[in-house]
């Protein structure tokens, strides 16, 4: 293992790729068919521009990227695992303190297969869900911030498809073929998980997406770099650094159009949606309707409730909890429970379950606390702007497919409703197609003036890589 990258391989890597040639030959025929997609499937029109881009150079904390102008099929996608740990253990699980594998045991082949895949197959899925927004941009700076988050994505996929290819054998190469093949919200061969498949259509739901579904691609990829697969372990630990950038792009890219419609709405001391919309700004009901869909598709994403998937992947020490080393337990659980919802004749009812089969709702749990905090700093927004309405994350059981509450009618604030009392009032709670509309109609072209942003966003508070707000971070060419 090298710390720095050497850019003069094909594929920039520091596992010395240069060493295995078999393994090398495998990823070097997939990267045509990956570069194959990225043109099809990628930003686009982007393939000719400049854009300021970070790129991995290392895995060193102080200094891992480099900036500077890059034509996105140009960017070295590489393989960059965290450094080993000496002596790392499995951590949890019945193998607790043995030591980590550094090759994939045997009766854990399968079901450490499906994770690597199914984390694999998000990463092109969400470039496929974003690749219309560049035409609509607010900003250069925010063209610029989606470009980055693609290419770290189409990185991310890298870094599943080595595993794959280096652990897996020929299973493994056909499923990164696989990964390439399925194509987000395709009625034939969708991606794997549901949030996956729906369309991203504007930059407010980007946003609300980097917020909330990026911000589940940290908790799984925690939960992996506690993974006993040591591999895994580091080739997550280095995603975690990137994925940072993308939920501040989030959290950021949504308390910026919060700011925007709180100041116009006390400027020209408006309150009616209708008349906010009229400033050139998206009312706060709309706002919280598209915080209402992207919050409860990503919590299906955490899976069911209650799992026996999730139970044998933490006994088996493939997947940890978020954390997994700072918790104070026995990190064995055979006795432990966890407080699980659902519903039981009409209410919402909270019952104890074995831990072990609870973990995907203590992830969840844990998910929601931290979410909850980014909503907290959009609200002083509307705060300061002195305005009587705050965003509110609705409960768990609204809008659910997965686990305990598919199935159910739950209302925001809690309340078990039958279907049709839930269709009636489902347009106050969740984006109709005139909202969509609505947004969308503020976004019928995009701002490319260097130093410019759209009506309905305020600029952000600095540049990148303390490059000013009027720094050209696209040069269209
Ligand atoms: N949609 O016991 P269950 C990211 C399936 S995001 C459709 O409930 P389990 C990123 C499940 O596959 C992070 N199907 O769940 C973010 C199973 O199928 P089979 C991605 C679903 O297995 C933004 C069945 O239902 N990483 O990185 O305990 C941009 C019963 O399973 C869904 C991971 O997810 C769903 N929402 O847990 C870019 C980590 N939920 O076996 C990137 C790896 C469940 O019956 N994945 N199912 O065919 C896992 O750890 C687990 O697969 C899950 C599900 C947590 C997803």
């Amino acid at each position: 293992m090298t710390s720095t990258v050497d850019y003069g391989d094909r594929i920039p890597n520091n596992v010395d790729l240069g060493r295995d040639r078999v393994l090398q030959r495998a990823l070097e025929h997939w990267q045509p068919a990956y570069m194959g997609w990225w043109f099809d499937m990628g930003p686009t029109g982007s393939q000719a521009y400049d854009v300021y881009l970070r790129t991995a150079i290392s895995v060193d904390p102080e200094g891992w990227a480099n900036f500077g102008y890059v034509k996105m099929p140009d960017y070295r996608w590489g393989i960059f695992l965290a450094p080993p740990v000496a002596g790392r253990e499995v951590n949890f699980g019945a193998n607790k303190g043995r030591p980590a594998w550094q090759d994939v045991p045997g009766e854990y082949r399968s079901p450490l297969r499906r994770i690597i895949v199914t984390q694999g197959d998000t990463e092109p899925a969400s470039v496929e869900q974003q690749r219309m927004l560049g035409m609509s941009c607010p900003s250069l700076y925010d063209l610029r911030n989606i470009y980055q988050v693609n290419v770290e994505e189409g990185r991310h996929l890298w870094a599943m498809v080595y595993l794959l290819h280096r652990y897996f054998g020929r299973d493994g190469r056909e499923e990164a073929e696989a990964l390439l093949e399925r194509r987000s919200g395709d009625e034939d061969n969708p991606r794997i998980l549901g949030a996956f498949n729906e369309p991203t259509p504007d930059w407010l739901a980007f946003y609300m997406f980097t917020f909330f579904t990026d911000r589940d691609g940290k908790f799984q990829l925690s939960s992996l770099a506690e993974s006993g697969f040591d591999p895994l372990a580091r080739t997550c630990r280095f995603m975690l650094t990137e994925e940072a950038h993308h939920m501040f792009v989030g959290e950021t890219g949504v308390g910026r159009i919060v700011q925007r419609t709180a100041e116009a709405m006390a400027e020209a001391k408006v309150e009616n949606p209708d008349q906010v919309r009229d400033l050139g700004v998206i009312d706060l009901p709309t706002i919280q309707r598209y915080l209402n869909f992207h919050y409860s598709v990503t919590l299906d994403l955490f899976g069911s409730d209650v799992s026996s998937n999730a139970a044998t992947y933490f006994t088996s020490g493939l997947k940890g909890r978020f954390g997994e080393t700072k918790i104070d337990d026995d990190h064995v659980l055979d006795e432990a429970t966890y407080g699980v919802s659902e519903v039981v004749g009409g209410n919402v009812v909270n019952r104890d379950a074995p831990a072990l089969s609870a973990l995907n709702e203590r992830l969840r749990d844990d998910y929601i606390a931290e979410v909850q905090a980014g909503v907290d700093r959009w609200n002083r927004h509307i705060a300061r702007a002195g305005l009587p309405f705050s965003l509110k994350l609705p409960h768990k059981a609204f809008h659910r497919a997965i686990g305990n509450f598919a199935g159910h009618y739950v209302s925001p604030s809690g309340d078990v409703m039958s279907k049709e009392e839930w269709q009636a009032r489902r347009n106050r709670w969740l984006p109709t197609e005139k909202d969509y509309a609505f947004v969308q109609s503020l976004m019928a072209g995009r701002v490319v003036e260097p130093g410019k942003f759209a009506n309905w966003i305020a600029p952000p508070r600095t540049g990148i890589n303390a490059r000013p707000l009027d720094f050209e971070y696209v040069r269209f060419n």
